[in-house]
This record gives structure tokens, C-alpha cells and sequence, in this order.
């Protein structure tokens, strides 16, 4: 890119330079953390998600890290999407898993009901580790009948200051992309109000 720049002289005179610039973009990276119970459908969703921008996914099996950027409002955004794998023996490894976090689903199996009540737990963790990042509530597999109830779910938004509940399916793609550019949003928010810090990853041009 080239810019043209001016400068006065003393003597009244004008003269322009056409200078070559760098422009440098910087993208803010937001750590998303997918928490739930084992078997919910977690990397289920990610995968999805992940396959639905292209048909080789980043994401290898068994690995428990995937990273995409996005566009929400015309804004390039990059996420690190942690899928914490529920397993008992990691439990006390949630805090540390969680440490700088920006955002976090939590996620439940809209047949399960435990599962949901399980969440309750799964937030305090986030929040302690965390702070008043965004979180949203997750009912996977939305293509089966069943779940909570509408009271039941409002109310366990209200309690747990949680921004919003998406059903989603993994299998039909229901919501998916919408989750993620949720998401992003509530974190481009939370940035501007100045409630959470991104890490930029920054380019030339
Ligand atoms: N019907 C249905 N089954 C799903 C969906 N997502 C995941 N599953 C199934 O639920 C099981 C657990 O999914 P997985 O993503 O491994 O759960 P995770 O342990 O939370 O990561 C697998 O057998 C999936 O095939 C969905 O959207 N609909
Ligand atoms: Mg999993």
C-alpha cells in the first residue's frame, strides 16, 4: 500500500512524496472454552463447526485444541476453542484449563437431563477461574426430542449470568455457526467495554 504524504516548506511551497507504508491488522484471539459432562457432545459441535469452513479439518482426533478465525460484523476474529474432555481423573485440572479464558460454552445433552444439572457446577469453576467472561448455554443434540423446560432454562440463565441458550445439533448443523458468531460478538463487546483482554496476533500487509 502507498500513501501520499505532504510537507511544507519554508518557502510556502508544497511538496508530495508517495511513500510505501505497512499496514499491520491486528486480530484479537479469544481462548473459548467447551465445558460439560462426557458424552454431551462437545467435539461433536467443534468438529462441525471446524468441517463447516473446510472439508479438511484442523482438528485431529483425540486432540483436545482446535483454532478458527471468523468474521462478526466485519471484523476478523481468531478463537482457540478448548474441548475439555469431561473424564473424571482431569476434574481438578478445570481451574488451570480455564485460567484466561474470554468466553465459554457450556454445553448439555437436551436428552440427559442430569447433564444439565450438572452445569451448575461447571460455571462456578469457570467463573472462579475466569471472571465475568461471556458464557452461554449449550442443549446439544437438538435433533432428538426432549430437555428441560423453558422456566428451567431461563431461570438457570438469570442465576448464572448466563448471555444466552442455543439448542444445537450436531448432526442436522442447527445453530452451529450461529453459536460461534454469538460468541465472538459477546466477546468483541466484552473487549470494547474494556470487562475482558484479548491476545492480537498482528500482520503486515
Ligand atoms: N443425535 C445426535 N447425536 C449426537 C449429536 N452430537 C453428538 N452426538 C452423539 O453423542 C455422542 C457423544 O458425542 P461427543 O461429541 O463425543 O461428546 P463429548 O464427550 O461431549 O465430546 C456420540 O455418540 C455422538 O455421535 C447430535 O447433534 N445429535
Ligand atoms: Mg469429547
Amino acid at each position: 500500500m502507498y500513501t501520499l504524504e505532504t510537507h511544507e516548506h519554508s518557502n510556502g511551497k508544497t511538496q508530495v512524496a508517495i511513500v510505501p507504508t505497512t499496514v499491520t491488522t491486528k486480530t484479537p484471539i479469544y481462548k473459548v472454552i467447551v465445558a460439560g459432562e462426557g458424552g454431551v457432545g462437545k467435539t461433536s459441535i467443534i468438529q462441525r463447526y471446524i468441517t463447516g469452513f473446510s472439508s479438511t479439518p484442523i482438528m485431529t482426533v483425540g486432540s483436545e485444541f482446535a483454532y478458527q478465525e471468523l468474521d462478526v460484523n466485519a471484523q476478523r476474529v481468531g478463537l482457540s476453542i478448548w474441548d475439555f474432555g469431561g473424564e473424571e481423573r482431569f476434574r481438578e485440572l478445570m481451574p488451570i484449563f480455564c485460567l484466561g479464558a474470554h468466553g465459554a460454552f457450556v454445553v448439555f445433552d437436551l436428552n440427559r437431563f442430569s447433564t444439565f444439572l450438572q452445569l451448575a457446577y461447571w460455571v462456578e469453576i469457570i467463573r472462579d477461574a475466569a471472571g465475568a467472561i461471556p458464557i452461554i448455554l449449550v442443549g446439544a443434540k437438538a435433533d432428538l426430542e426432549g430437555g428441560p423446560s423453558d422456566e428451567d432454562l431461563h431461570d438457570f440463565c438469570l442465576r448464572h449470568e448466563v448471555s444466552a441458550y442455543f439448542p444445537v445439533s450436531a448432526r442436522t448443523g442447527e445453530n452451529i455457526s450461529h453459536l460461534f458468531s454469538y460468541l465472538a460478538d459477546k466477546m468483541i463487546q466484552a473487549t470494547d467495554e474494556g470487562r475482558i483482554t484479548p491476545a492480537y496476533s498482528l500482520k503486515e500487509k
